[in-house]
């Protein structure tokens, strides 16, 4: 299908940010930050940190390659990923209270650092974002299933 399709594109390109998610999940999260600096207040632990030190933060590393890692099992799972997604959906919904439209955010990040370090061209990049349009699609409906509105 065409989204099968799409799962591949990406997946090709993962090799680079596999290589070092610490590195590469930094990077994702400073953009994220540096592009919509309200997302850093989503992150309690991250809130105090000023713009020049999260380069050098051990801690934002470490959780960019939470994110990365679990992105890259959402990728392998070509849709597959209700097991995946479920326990996902229901923590970012319940625990960190984390409105929807935030994902469509990170997902910009993610293709602007997999352009950067792991030449997703324009085409891969659009496939990213039918991806995460799939992912988050699915998301919603734990979302509401909670009865939280993101
Ligand atoms: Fe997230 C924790 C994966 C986007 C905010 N996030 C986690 C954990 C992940 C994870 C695994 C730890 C386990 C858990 O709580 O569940 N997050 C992802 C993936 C994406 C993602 C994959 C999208 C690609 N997360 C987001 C944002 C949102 C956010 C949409 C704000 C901006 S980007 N996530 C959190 C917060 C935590 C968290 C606040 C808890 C962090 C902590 O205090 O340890």
């Amino acid at each position: 299908s065409l989204i099968m399709g799409d799962f591949d594109l990406v997946l090709k390109c993962w090799g680079p940010i596999e290589a070092d998610y610490p590195k590469n999940g930094a990077l994702v999260l400073i953009r994220l930050f540096t592009d919509h600096p309200e997302t850093q207040k989503l992150f309690p632990k991250f809130v105090g940190i000023a713009k020049g030190d999260l380069a050098g933060n051990a801690a934002v590393a470490a959780h960019g390659a939470v994110v990365l890692k679990k992105l890259g099992e959402l990728l392998k799972a070509k849709g597959d990923h209700a097991a995946i997604l479920k326990p996902l959906a229901t923590s970012h919904a319940k625990e960190h209270k984390i409105p929807l439209k935030n994902f469509k955010l990170i997902t910009d990040a993610v293709c602007k650092v997999m352009g950067e370090k792991a030449a997703l061209d324009a085409a891969g990049q659009d496939a990213l974002r039918r991806v995460m349009g799939v992912v988050v699609a699915d998301m919603e409906k734990t979302y509401k299933e909670l009865g939280f509105v993101g």
